[in-house]
C-alpha cells in the first residue's frame, strides 16, 4: 500500500527532517507535495531521487490527491489549514500545539498509546518534543508501579526554537546580541520557553503537564515542571523525579526500562557513562540513565532522559504516526 503525502512547512527545521526520515524509513510514497510560505516559493527539494518544487500553501492546496498531510508550520497555519485538509478527507498529523488538547484529537507517541489513533476524527496531534521523550519511560513505570507525582526539570536545546535559536546561540558565542531570545543564551540558562501565563508558569511547562496526563490517560497524575533553555545546539535533557504508588526494586526498574521498545538505558556512573545530548544527536532512541532511588520519598525514583528533539521529539514521531495510519489504511 502506498500513500499520497503532503508536507506543510517543508523548508523548516522539522519539515526538512520529515523528508530525511521518510527516506531513511523508506516510507511507501505514491505522490508527494511540498508546501511552504511565499518566501520559499519555487525552492527545489530532492526526495527519493526525484526533484520537487515547493508550492505556496493556499486554500486550493488540498484539492490534490492526498491521503496524509504532515504539518510543521506553526500553530496559526495549523489552525487555519488543518480543518481544510480534514474536510477534504485528508488525515492531518500536526506537529504544532494548536489541536493537542482537543477532545476529538488523539495525542500520540506510538510506543505509548498507538491504539488512540483509532478514534481520530481527521486530525492527530504530535506532542511537544520534551513530552514525547519523557512519556516513553514513564509509561513503562506507570503500568508497573503507578506514578502518583512527577517533577520535570528540563534542559532544552536551542534547536527547539528552530534556526532562530541556533543562530542566537552562535551569535552569543561571538558576543553578539540575541534576536530571538529575550536574553543571551550563550553561557546562560533561560527559565523561559514559550510565553509566561497568569499563573507564573510558561506555556511549555503547562504543555508538559497537560500532555503527559492525556497521553498516559490519567488525569489524577500530580505534575509540575520547570522548562529551561540551555546553550546546547540539539537534544533535550530532562531530570525526572517520580513518586510511585507501589514499592519497587531498583534493579527490576532498570531491567524494565532496558527491555522497553525505543529506550536505551545508559547507566554506568562508575565509568562516567550516562545519557548525553552529544550522543543522542541524530538518533531516534530515548536514552535513560542516572536511575536511582529518591530516598526523600517512600517510593521515589530519579531519572535522566535525553533524546534528539528534532528527530524523535518531532519528525520521527510524526512519521511513525503516518506509518500507523498506513497500516490501518489496509
Ligand atoms: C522548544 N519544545 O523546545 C519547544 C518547541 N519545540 O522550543
Amino acid at each position: 500500500k502506498k500513500a499520497n503525502l503532503a508536507i506543510i512547512g517543508a523548508t523548516g527545521m522539522v519539515g526538512t527532517t520529515f523528508i530525511k526520515i521518510l527516506e531513511e524509513r523508506q516510507f511507501p510514497v505514491d505522490n508527494i507535495y511540498f508546501f511552504a510560505s511565499e518566501k520559499s516559493k519555487g525552492a527545489k527539494i530532492q526526495f527519493m531521487g526525484k526533484e520537487y518544487t515547493v508550492e505556496v500553501l493556499n486554500e486550493n492546496s488540498f484539492d490534490k490527491n492526498i491521503d496524509i498531510a504532515l504539518f510543521s508550520a506553526g500553530g496559526n497555519i495549523s489552525r487555519k489549514f488543518a480543518p481544510m485538509a480534514k474536510n477534504k478527507g485528508i488525515i492531518v498529523v500536526d506537529n504544532s500545539s494548536a489541536w493537542r488538547m482537543e477532545n476529538d484529537v488523539p495525542l500520540i507517541v506510538p510506543e505509548v498509546n498507538e491504539d488512540d489513533v483509532s478514534w481520530h476524527k481527521g486530525i492527530i496531534a504530535n506532542p511537544n518534543c520534551s513530552t514525547i521523550q519523557a512519556v516513553v519511560p514513564l509509561k513503562v513505570l506507570h503500568d508497573k508501579y503507578k506514578i502518583k507525582r512527577i517533577v520535570y526539570s528540563t534542559y532544552q536545546a536551542v534547536s527547539g526554537s528552530g534556526m532562530a535559536g541556533i543562530e542566537d546561540l552562535h551569535r552569543g558565542l561571538k558576543g553578539e546580541a540575541p534576536t530571538n531570545y529575550p536574553h543571551p543564551i550563550a553561557n546562560n540558562c533561560l527559565p523561559h520557553i514559550d510565553v509566561f501565563l497568569e499563573n507564573g508558569y510558561t506555556k511549555e511547562e503547562i504543555k508538559m503537564i497537560e500532555e503527559t496526563k492525556k497521553i498516559l490517560g490519567d488525569q489524577s497524575l500530580k505534575i509540575t515542571a520547570t522548562t529551561v533553555r540551555v546553550p546546547v545546539e540539539n537534544c533535550h535533557s530532562i531530570s525526572v523525579n517520580l513518586e510511585l504508588e507501589k514499592d519497587f526494586e531498583i534493579q527490576k526498574a532498570v531491567e524494565l526500562l532496558k527491555n522497553s521498545h525505543g529506550i536505551k538505558v545508559v547507566d554506568d556512573p562508575e565509568n562516567n557513562s550516562y545519557p548525553m545530548a552529544i550522543n543522542a544527536h541524530g538518533t531516534d532512541d530515548i536514552y535513560v540513565g542516572r536511575i536511582r532511588r529518591d530516598y526523600s520519598l517512600e517510593n521515589g525514583l530519579n531519572l535522566w532522559v535525553v533524546a534528539d528533539n528534532i528527530r524523535k521529539g518531532a519528525a520521527t514521531n510524526t512519521v511513525q504516526i503516518a506509518e500507523l495510519l498506513l497500516k490501518r489504511m489496509g
